[in-house]
């Protein structure tokens, strides 16, 4: 299955009303702050996208300062297509005009560069394999299977729920009596996962089947993910998603 065009169908659309909201949200993305002296850092972005939020949270969860450029995927700038000549996607984190590209890559390379906070990656060799594992299940499988929900209907629709589930059960397992994947910290696996339930609280379509009593881990590890400031202020608000995506 080709991820690429299910995203730019579905999360990142290319199309016209994908144009009327990045309008409306280049505004919204002028971030009060700016860069830190010496370092420059610019997050060229799309605020619907699952792939931006997790370089925003780590962002945020290092306390960097960044300038946060929306693109229009429609019409990409010539910046996002030099720094990214390559998939010519976002997000693309330019740090002191060197492009980083793929949003896991660029998680890792915030966590090596700005270490001296939040690490998000474990510092021993093999539980970091483990996080980079787990981390790759998550664009692999997960995002995989609950694209291919969202985009199918009937019988497909169903076995996409069922290995969607069988992932989200697995996963339950995984995380066990932790507050998160990162242990007891907020971490890599934590950073790749948790976008994707901005869209579960936005749509019924998701929440009806993660049922709090089936997957009591998982739905209160994803409460207290969104509590944390990191991540909320990543989220798009509920009612924009709901009003600029188109309805199931
Ligand atoms: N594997 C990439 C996926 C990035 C991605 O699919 N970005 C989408 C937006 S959500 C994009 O830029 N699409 C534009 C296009 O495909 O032309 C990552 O993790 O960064």
């Amino acid at each position: 299955m080709c991820q690429t065009a299910v995203i730019r169908d579905d999360f990142c659309h290319t199309s016209s009303f994908c144009v009327q909201i990045i309008i409306k949200f280049k505004q919204m993305s002028k971030l009060p702050f700016e860069p830190a002296m010496g370092d420059e850092v610019i997050l060229l972005n799309f605020w619907l996208s699952p792939y931006g939020m997790r370089v925003r949270i780590a962002l945020e969860e290092k306390s960097i300062k960044y300038e946060n450029r929306e693109e229009d995927l429609s019409n990409k700038s010539a910046l996002l297509l030099q720094m990214n000549p390559v998939h010519k996607k976002i997000p693309v984190l330019i740090h002191n005009g060197k492009p980083i590209c793929e949003s896991l890559i660029a998680v890792e390379y915030i966590d090596e560069v700005w270490n001296d906070q939040s690490p998000l990656l474990p510092s021993d060799p093999h539980q970091r394999s483990q996080a980079r594992f787990w981390a790759d299940y998550v664009d692999t499988k997960i995002y995989e299977t609950a694209i291919r929900f969202w985009r199918t209907e009937g019988r497909e629709k169903e076995a996409a729920r069922e290995e969607f589930l069988e992932c989200i059960e697995l996963l339950e397992e995984q995380l066990g009596n932790e507050p998160y994947f990162g242990g007891k910290n907020f971490g890599f696996v934590d950073v790749a996962l948790v976008p994707l339930f901005c869209y579960f609280n936005t749509f019924s379509l998701y929440a009806k089947f993660i049922h709090e009593a089936q997957y009591p881990k998982i739905v209160a590890w994803a409460k207290r993910c969104t509590q944390k400031e990191s991540v909320s202020k990543c989220f798009p608000k509920e009612q924009d998603v709901k009003q600029n995506f188109p309805q199931k």
